[in-house]
């Protein structure tokens, strides 16, 4: 497979992610418009996003795996894993409240994420080289935002609309991957005192770091490699849980710490 669409379209179809983004209204999926569309299309329509937010000034602080583990990809209809950007505007502080009117319809994911120390490039990356790499790891949530309606789309939507990322909450506590087993991590999610869903780390493609070197072999696809100090989210390990204003979300690991959030209007 490879780009089957011309660099209008992708511009076309960039600018129509743009628009759902930064407005928070709902699209059709872009596939019902171009049904031949592939992966590497979705990638192309993403990169041209990407390249548009940092030239208007955002900066690239990293990446996000998608649809890593089975909850997810039973949930969402796909069963290939995925990576979008993360950007600077993109983060939100721990414990702050998140407005809910600039998202179309918001959903929390509790994930593990790495903070590299070293570059890493792909093809061929392991676990043991992301490890390696590894600074620390810590806890963190996820508001994920697919601006497709209903949330529902398939894999070339979804990449091109940058893997619904919309806001991400790092926090808890950091650890070094020497003094933790990443396989074993136990997660606890709540949403207004109420457990609404649990895990265990090894639910993402069986360790978050293989997540995270399929990431960076994506990105030796796509012509990218992922810089030291860059921070990844390697997936959501439970299913998706919507929230909306009001709700409170706490996500409890075992030896990580907690990370909480809030939504407000
Ligand atoms: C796609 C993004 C998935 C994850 O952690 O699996 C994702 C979606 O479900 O909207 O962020
Ligand atoms: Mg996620």
């Amino acid at each position: 497979m490879s780009v089957t669409l011309s660099r209008e379209d992708i511009v076309r179809l960039c600018e129509r992610v743009e628009g759902a983004q930064t407005r928070a209204y709902a699209i059709p999926k872009l596939t019902n418009e171009y049904p031949g569309m592939t992966i590497e299309d979705g990638y192309a329509v993403q990169s041209e996003l990407r390249r548009r937010f940092i030239e208007q000034g955002h900066t690239l602080v990293g990446w996000k795996a998608g649809l890593t583990s089975k909850a997810k990809m039973e949930q969402m209809g796909v069963n290939v894993p995925s990576i979008g950007f993360l950007t600077d505007k993109m983060a939100r502080p721990e414990n702050s409240v998140i407005s809910t009117s600039d998202l179309v319809h918001p959903r929390v994911e509790c994930e593990v994420a790495f903070v590299t120390n070293k570059d890493l490039a792909g093809p061929g990356v392991t676990a043991a080289d992301v490890i390696a790499a590894t600074d620390y790891v810590l806890p963190a949530i996820e508001i994920i935002d697919s601006r497709f309606s209903g949330f529902k789309f398939d894999l070339e939507s979804v990449i091109a609309d940058n893997g619904s990322s919309a806001r991400y909450v790092g926090g808890g506590r950091a650890r070094h991957t020497k003094d933790i087993d990443l396989r074993t991590l136990g997660v606890v999610m709540e949403k207004n005192g109420e457990v609404i869903g649990m895990g265990a780390s090894a639910a993402v493609l069986g360790n978050p770091a293989e997540a995270v070197a399929m990431l960076v072999n994506i990105l030796h696809d796509l012509g990218e490699t992922l810089p030291a100090g860059s921070f990844v989210m390697s997936g959501g390990i439970t299913e998706a849980v919507a929230v909306q204003p009001g709700d409170h979300v706490i996500a409890r690991y075992q030896d990580l710490g907690s990370v909480s959030i809030r939504f407000g209007e």
